[in-house]
């Protein structure tokens, strides 16, 4: 057979100094590589073999898994009963999580019966690729009066807690601007983040528990309600439920949620023939 003298690869001197390389490849480089790749390999394999289960289960843990921005951004903050804010804020673009619970106060281990000196406490974890904590804070301080008297001690108090100095600074900043905005002093409780201890289920989603037929239907989804805190899906729901997003923007969201198609498609089909 004439392979040709272009050919390079058959011309003899060549070839046999491929092979060399080859070898040397082969021998010396490939093989220490080998427990790597079958490491790798072994985790593929497990992680096909997880996926399969959550797929089959519908786990809104796993169907959201991939909507977990690792570099996400905590804010906390109290605006009066919890209730409303987690609502309010679970239909923002860019939330990933909401809980509520207990901060700002010195007894330990507040509940909503025991609250101590703590104040009702808002805790989200956003996307700062798409909300900016400034924003937040305008949020926040467009959303409740910052100076009512303490009433019920400081159940209901406007408090801001900090989570580094970054978000220091953007305070003094936002609040100066809403100053201007309000036309008065702002008397919000400002300070280092201390502790945050989360209320009881009962509070977690608070307006979304108020459709328990919806709750139903979502049941294999959420098949404990605890999962609810966790949940962007539920955030949105419970934001939904009081008018804080509409019906199409919501679509539209999931629609460019980054998650499998299947798992768009379900949450979909799910918010689509929701019945209230
Ligand atoms: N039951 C109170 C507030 C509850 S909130 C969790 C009310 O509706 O006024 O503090």
């Amino acid at each position: 057979m004439n392979v040709g003298k272009s050919n390079h690869l058959f011309n003899g001197n060549i070839t046999k100094e491929l092979c060399e390389r080859m070898l040397n490849v082969n021998i010396c480089n490939r093989i220490p590589l080998l427990p790597i790749f079958l490491t790798k390999l072994y985790d593929y394999l497990e992680w096909m073999h997880y996926r399969k289960g959550f797929v089959d289960m519908n786990c809104i843990k796993d169907i959201e898994r991939d909507l977990i921005n690792e570099r996400f951004v905590t804010a906390t903050f109290g605006m009066g009963c919890f209730w409303g804010p987690e609502s309010r804020f679970g239909g923002i673009e860019g939330v990933i999580r909401t809980r509520v619970g207990y901060s700002g106060g010195t007894t330990d281990n507040p509940t909503y019966r025991n609250l101590g000196d703590h104040t009702e406490t808002l805790q989200i974890d956003f996307d700062p690729q798409v909300l900016c904590y400034e924003d937040v804070l305008r949020h926040f301080w467009r959303n409740h009066y910052p100076n009512r008297d303490e009433y019920k001690g400081r159940q209901y108090i406007s408090l801001l807690r900090y989570h580094n100095d970054e978000q220091k600074l953007k305070i003094e900043k936002i609040k100066r601007e809403m100053e201007q905005e309000l036309g008065e002093q702002i008397e919000t409780d400002i300070a280092l983040f201390d502790q945050f201890k989360l209320a009881e289920e009962r509070h977690q989603k608070y307006y979304l528990k108020r459709y328990p037929k919806a709750l139903e239907q979502l049941e294999d989804l959420f098949p404990n309600a605890e999962l609810l805190v966790n949940s962007t899906f539920a955030a949105r729901l419970n934001g939904f439920v009081k008018g804080f997003l509409t019906r199409d923007t919501f679509i539209y969201e999931i629609k460019h949620w980054p998650i499998g198609t299947n798992e768009r498609d379900l949450l979909l089909k799910r918010l689509i023939s929701m019945k209230w």
